[in-house]
């Protein structure tokens, strides 16, 4: 999969893509990620790609015309599946979101800073619009790399143990069962004791109610969806 990142910030971008399985995955030649600096399509000398929005108000907004330059230029080089507008008012993220982006072969995120984008980019060129939660950071690019992360961790591969995605919270709409290792007892907590009986089939019964009790006490409306 190859994604395309526009951003007045890509630094803050680098260093979540560069460690850990994020890293495993480019280095497998598995993912491309591309980080694009906005100021490359700026409207003057000067690198200005943001301007005083209409009607007045406090902040700044994004322009139309480096958007459009950078989206088209990217365009012409490659189909993209979707192009994605990180912005809070988009779509909340989930799971399901993930899968089913991670099953695209090319991808165009754009992160938005001060205000957000001209309202016309969103229109005419965004595909999708996602938001990471309820709440406000100070630009996409943070919003970018999670979904950089939840996607990439999907493609076939980059796990070491192919089948541990399957496992993770949100699959099925359940959360995770709670897990154990070394020592046996910590401190007079002792590991339940189903878990070192051997028993496989007894073990995947006691994780999978696990999962079914502990989405139930947290995040009941979970069990709704699915
Ligand atoms: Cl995608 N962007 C910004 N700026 N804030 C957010 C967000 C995105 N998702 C949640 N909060």
């Amino acid at each position: 999969m190859r994604i395309d990142i526009l951003s007045v910030l890509p630094e803050l971008l680098k260093s979540p893509l560069e460690h850990s399985i994020m890293k495993r995955a480019q280095d497998k030649g598995l993912l491309e990620v591309h980080l694009h600096h906005l100021r490359k399509w700026a409207v003057n000398e000067y690198g200005q790609i943001d301007d005083y929005q209409y009607g007045g108000g406090a902040g700044m907004v994004m322009m139309p015309e480096p958007l459009a330059k950078a989206i088209e230029e990217l365009c012409a080089e490659r189909k993209y599946d979707e192009i994605i507008y990180l912005t809070p008012d988009g779509e909340n993220l989930n799971q399901r979101i993930a899968n089913t982006l991670s099953l695209k072969e090319n991808l165009l995120m754009i992160c938005g800073h001060y205000k957000g984008i001209d309202e016309r980019i969103r229109e005419q060129y965004v595909t999708k619009e996602i938001s990471i939660g309820d709440y406000v950071l100070s630009g996409g690019e943070l919003a970018a790399a999670v979904l950089v992360d939840a996607i990439g961790r999907l493609l076939p591969g980059v796990l070491n143990d192919e089948t541990s995605a399957l496992f993770d919270s949100f699959q099925d709409n359940l959360l995770a069962p709670p897990v154990y290792t070394r020592p046996e007892d910590f401190r007079g907590s002792k590991v339940p004791d189903v878990l070192m009986s051997g028993d496989h089939r007894k073990i995947e019964e006691w994780r999978h109610e696990q999962s079914v009790q502990r989405t139930r006490d947290r995040r009941p409306g979970l069990l709704d969806e699915s």
